[in-house]
């Protein structure tokens, strides 16, 4: 089941404390497999030390007694660090896009992200959140590198009738973004959605050209795209490209098939930026708006 190993994480404190008294050592103890349970659920170290000690400052100078208020003490306690986490402003992508297109401007959304995390993926699912909403999106397929990326984009963009601007293999993904925000102007559409490249060699500079692609392209929006399965990874892409790109909002594709669930603590807390939406399958109406409190309460054990 999704998020498994960190509901059971969390639920294994509260289980034990519900049904015994405990010493301070028993319980320092939990505390201590409660900080392994985090970490084996992809919930990074730094964020799992901030959760345990919040508890541990919590429960400071009360008797953990059995029948006492203690469980609903660590409940409260992490439900307040945990929305600490993730509770950020949203930012409705709707919304930000109707207001642009009011003044006459398309509005820029650039996505990035490492190779097969699910950004292609995710802009069609975005661009078909716009067309339900009545607005055409043009899209930039600015990954001029990947063999078949071109290719991958122009199938979503024909199946969900949507222009698309493309380039040569090997040409400058900056210029394409250019292109497709100059589409849009011209023929007055309100959206543009740049997908970009994501390889990770040494002998090249992604960040490099990530930042020649902001440059050009002036986004209104930076969304970066991690994949929930990869856990530290995931952790660390987002740190990295929030310190060289700079991101505005975070999606988390394949939370469907995420039975550990810390990714999206972890990412929330390294760029301190909001998680905007979950990607929970390969169709385009798997695309959900991330909601903080459903999210809390999933990992507290009170929503199913
Ligand atoms: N289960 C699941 N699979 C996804 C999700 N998002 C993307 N994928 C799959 O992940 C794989 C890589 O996606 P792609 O969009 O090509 O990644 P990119 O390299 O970052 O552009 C594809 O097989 C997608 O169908 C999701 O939310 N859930
Ligand atoms: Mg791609």
């Amino acid at each position: 089941m999704v998020f498994d190993l960190l509901k059971g994480a969390i639920g294994g404190l509260v289980e034990r404390i519900r049904y015994r008294s405990l010493s301070r050592e028993e319980l320092e103890g939990l505390l201590n497999n409660m900080l392994v349970d985090l970490i084996a659920a992809d919930v990074a170290y730094e964020v799992a030390e901030d959760i345990v000690e919040g508890v541990r400052r919590g429960l400071e100078g009360v008797k953990v007694e059995r029948g006492s208020r203690v469980e609903s003490i660590v409940l409260d306690v992490l439900r307040v660090k945990l929305l600490e986490l993730v509770n950020r402003r949203p930012i409705d992508i709707i919304e930000v896009v109707k207001a642009k297109c009011l003044k006459g401007e398309p509005y820029v959304i650039v996505f990035f992200g490492v190779n097969g995390v699910g950004k292609t993926t995710t802009i069609a699912k975005v661009a078909y959140m716009l067309r339900e909403n009545g607005i055409t999106p043009v899209l930039a397929a600015a990954d001029t590198f990947r063999a078949g990326a071109q290719e991958q984009l122009e199938i979503h963009a024909s199946r969900l009738g949507v222009p698309i601007v493309m380039g040569r293999y090997g040409s400058d993904p900056a210029s394409v973004a250019h292109d497709a925000i100059e589409y849009a102007r011209a023929r007055r559409l309100c959206a543009v959605l740049i997908d970009t490249a994501g390889r990770m060699h040494v002998d090249y500079d992604l960040m490099g050209e990530m930042r020649k692609i902001v440059r050009v392209s002036k986004p209104d929006l930076k969304i970066l795209v991690v994949d929930a399965l990869t856990g530290g990874d995931a952790v660390e892409q987002a740190r990295r490209f929030n310190e060289e790109v700079g991101v505005d909002g975070v999606i988390v594709a394949k939370v469907d098939a995420d039975v550990k669930g810390g990714s999206i603590l972890s990412v929330a807390k390294v760029t301190g930026k909001p998680v905007l939406y979950v990607g929970v399958g390969q169709g385009y109406q798997d695309l959900k708006p991330f909601n903080p409190f459903e999210y809390v309460d999933t990992i507290l054990g009170l929503k199913p």
